[in-house]
């Protein structure tokens, strides 16, 4: 039995035991109240979910499973899934199985590039991966045992193998959207004697004599690889998956999600930004500049893009790690410095403007410069980036969904008319 399967095979019998004993004991105990303003304000604080591979406490920011996740920079992708799986780092042998494992799933379907090719020229490289993933989706193992027969406590086990079949090939469909996309030439094969970001790097054919660009790919997989399960692209894969609908159907949605300018988008929006002021102030422009361009910006009514978030209430973490990557890499470069600029100045307007509750950077902030610095210059792609690395969190979180019995999501919804003749009631 391969390793990862049999480590969680040993793992799932305590969790269902003490999900059903907590259940039991406590199950008519609140754990949050609703609010009318929450009810049309996207649910916003309500704990009504339940996601044991990661936290966002908005105080520290993300801890994948329990750790902070600037302690994880330095880790493998492949490593930071096994423990958002598991709970646990693996040790050398699990690593080397687990790495093994995925090599001999990095496999793309020949039809899949058929579709690919057959897209308008001009589609959006995440419509390109999302449509990639859909097509793909006859793959699935889940479907085919589903089909076959099997029992509940079993639907993880050929979801386990949807996530690793996934992790395995996102990367390599991600990689060829980019040459496809961007007129870039022939397809980069997948090099089997490298492991998962070194190869993902080396099949975008950028330029890397000193694997600064392998590093930052390693970076930016596992800093954006799970942001606990009420975000936007995780929700939407949990609600589609909680349907039976297999993780090639759910990561796909959640990924439609992940397009969307005030999730993950906001990476290449934030660039552009960036860009932008480099362009109007010919150069790195001062504290004093910026902060009149940043005001006569909201003044438009638009966001400042890479700040802001919907949890957190202090600069991201992850956006630290790559403030750090920089600084160590390419801190004479001027985009990354008008990154650096951005920080010291756009929290006060915020603060100033008094509408953002967080007024910190947050993780798109400034991964784009660094993209930009090694080569890697079309905008339009960096969502695809985030996507290969979020499809590990919302993979593992679908895992054990599966192993806990998750029901199908159904939440209540009311009409306005409800919410009149309710506040209408005397209490
Ligand atoms: N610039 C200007 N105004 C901002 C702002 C920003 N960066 N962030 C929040 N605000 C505004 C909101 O637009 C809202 O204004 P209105 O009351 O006029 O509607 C007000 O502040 C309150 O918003 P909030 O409760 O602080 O923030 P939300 O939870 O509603 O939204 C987020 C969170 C991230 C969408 C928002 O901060 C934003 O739009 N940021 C810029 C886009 C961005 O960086 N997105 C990436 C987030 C990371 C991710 O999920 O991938």
């Amino acid at each position: 039995m391969p390793e990862l399967k049999e480590k969680l095979a040993e793992q799932i019998p305590a969790i269902r035991e003490e999900i059903k004993s907590l259940l039991k004991e406590h199950g008519n105990k609140s754990i949050s109240e609703v609010t009318i303003a929450q009810a049309y304000g996207g649910m916003r604080g309500i704990k009504a979910l339940v996601c044991d591979t990661s936290a966002v406490p908005p105080e520290t920011g993300l801890l994948i499973r329990g750790i902070p996740v600037g302690q994880l920079a330095d880790r493998l992708p492949e490593e930071v899934f096994y423990l958002l799986l598991t709970g646990e780092l693996p040790d050398e042998e699990s690593l080397k199985y687990l790495q093994a494992d995925l090599r001999k799933r990095r496999k793309v379907p020949d039809y899949v590039w058929k579709v690919l090719n057959a897209m308008p020229k001009d589609s959006h490289p995440m419509c390109m991966l999302n449509t990639a993933i859909l097509a793909m989706e006859k793959e699935s193992v889940f479907r085919k045992q589903y089909d076959k027969g099997m029992s509940k406590d079993e639907y993880w086990i050929p979801t386990l193998e949807d996530a690793l079949n996934i992790v395995a090939s996102v990367p390599i469909i991600a990689a060829g959207v980019y040459r496809m996309r961007f007129g870039k030439g022939r397809r980069i094969p997948s090099n089997p004697k490298l492991d998962m970001s070194a190869d993902f790097a080396q099949m975008h054919g950028i330029k890397d004599p000193n694997g600064e660009f392998a590093k930052l790919m390693r970076l930016y997989l596992v800093l954006h690889s799970d942001h606990e399960s009420g975000n936007v692209s995780a929700a939407t894969t949990h609600t589609v998956a909680s349907a039976l609908s297999d993780l090639y159907y759910a990561l796909s949605a959640g990924l439609n999600g992940l397009a969307g300018p005030l999730h993950g988008l906001a990476n290449q929006e934030c660039l552009k930004f960036v860009l932008d002021l480099k362009k109007h102030f010919k150069g790195v422009p001062s504290n004093e500049e910026l902060y009149k361009f940043s005001w006569d910006w909201l003044n438009t009514g638009k966001v400042i893009p890479g700040y802001g978030h919907a949890v957190l209430r202090v600069t991201d973490p992850r956006f630290d790690a790559f403030l750090n990557f920089g600084k160590t890499y390419c801190s004479e470069d001027p985009v990354f410095q008008i990154v650096e600029k951005i920080f010291d100045v756009v929290p006060k307007v915020l603060m100033e403007q008094g509408k953002a509750k967080d007024p910190w950077p947050n993780v798109d902030a400034g991964s784009g410069a660094l993209l930009y610095y090694y080569g890697m210059k079309e905008l339009d792609y960096y969502t695809v980036l985030f996507s290969v690395s979020r499809a590990m969190g919302v993979c593992a979180q679908a895992v054990i969904a599966r192993a806990i019995g998750s029901p199908i999501v159904r939440p209540k919804s009311v009409t306005t008319e409800w919410i009149k003749k309710f506040v209408a009631t005397p209490a």
